[in-house]
């Protein structure tokens, strides 16, 4: 049976904000102590990233038990309703660590493994944005809905692109690389810290173009649906964004940039 999207973005929402303000409240001044690494020495974890991540667990399970759940910071669920959550709780850990004011929360619900809905909040600004699929996305302002269209984008030389580089070395020796080929091609590049919060940034019109590679499903979902909403197209190196390569852009100059990307080597 298909669930209320708007049901499951009121959900999204709800654990979103609690979780931001957690947060907020959990943080120290100054910078965050690091409890783990994973991928590699730079790709930090927090406790409060985890207390964060079981925050939002308890939430959503106590309100939908039967659904799955695919989580940054902890072990896969399995569900039984079609719905499974796919969450970061903190998007941008490592500004979060040094202070950086852009790290979110991103909470997306997928029906049958499409994403639906999604809400991404700017935990250290309030900004928050959300999308239903097929319904359009929107920054909040109080419980109002401004809707998002992405503007065309004249010519691909005045691109403004949001980009970010991987945790592991040898993976950014080749992006840097790639990116050397690419920024004289277009207006210059912003690397925020935040896959979400750039995507968001992207259908606000805050950036023209996106490429990033070793995007991980929570930190694609949620503003991944917000962009598209906006009328973004976003694309993998051949076929759907994946890990392996996540480009988007206006369809003004989405396939000219989708080539523009796959030539620099990306
Ligand atoms: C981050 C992404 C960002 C990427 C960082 C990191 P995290 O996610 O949102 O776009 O460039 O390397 O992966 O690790 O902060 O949740």
């Amino acid at each position: 049976m298909s669930a209320d999207h708007e049901e499951l973005l009121a959900l999204a929402r709800r654990v979103g904000l609690e979780a931001a303000a957690y947060v907020r409240s959990a943080r120290p001044a100054g910078r965050v102590d690091v409890s783990s690494t994973k991928s590699s020495e730079t790709d930090v974890v927090t406790a409060i990233d985890e207390a964060c991540e079981r925050l939002i667990r308890e939430r959503i399970f106590a309100a939908r038990p039967d659904d799955g759940f695919v989580g940054e910071e902890g072990d896969d669920v399995a569900g039984a309703s079609g719905v499974d959550w796919v969450v970061d709780p903190i998007d941008g850990t490592v500004n979060f660590v040094y202070g950086i004011p852009t790290y979110g929360v991103s909470i997306a619900a997928r029906q049958d493994g499409e994403v639906v809905v999604g809400h991404v909040v700017n935990i250290a600004s309030g900004a928050e944005w959300g999308a239903v699929a097929g319904a359009g996305s929107w920054r909040y302002d109080g419980d109002e809905r401004l809707v998002l269209t992405a503007p065309p984008v004249a010519r691909l030389a005045h691109a403004l692109v949001a980009t970010g580089f991987n945790y592991v070395p040898e993976v950014r020796a080749k992006q840097a690389a790639a990116m050397a080929a690419f920024i004289p091609q277009v207006r210059d590049i912003r690397r925020i810290g935040s896959a979400s919060l750039d995507l968001c940034g992207l259908a606000e019109g805050q950036f023209d173009a996106y490429v990033e590679q070793g995007l991980k499903p929570w930190d694609l979902a949620a503003g991944g649906l917000v962009a598209r909403e906006a009328g973004l197209v976003l694309s993998g190196l051949d076929g759907e964004p994946d890990e392996r390569l996540v480009m988007a852009a206006h369809p003004s100059v989405a396939e000219e940039y989708f080539e523009l990307v796959r030539a620099c080597g990306f």
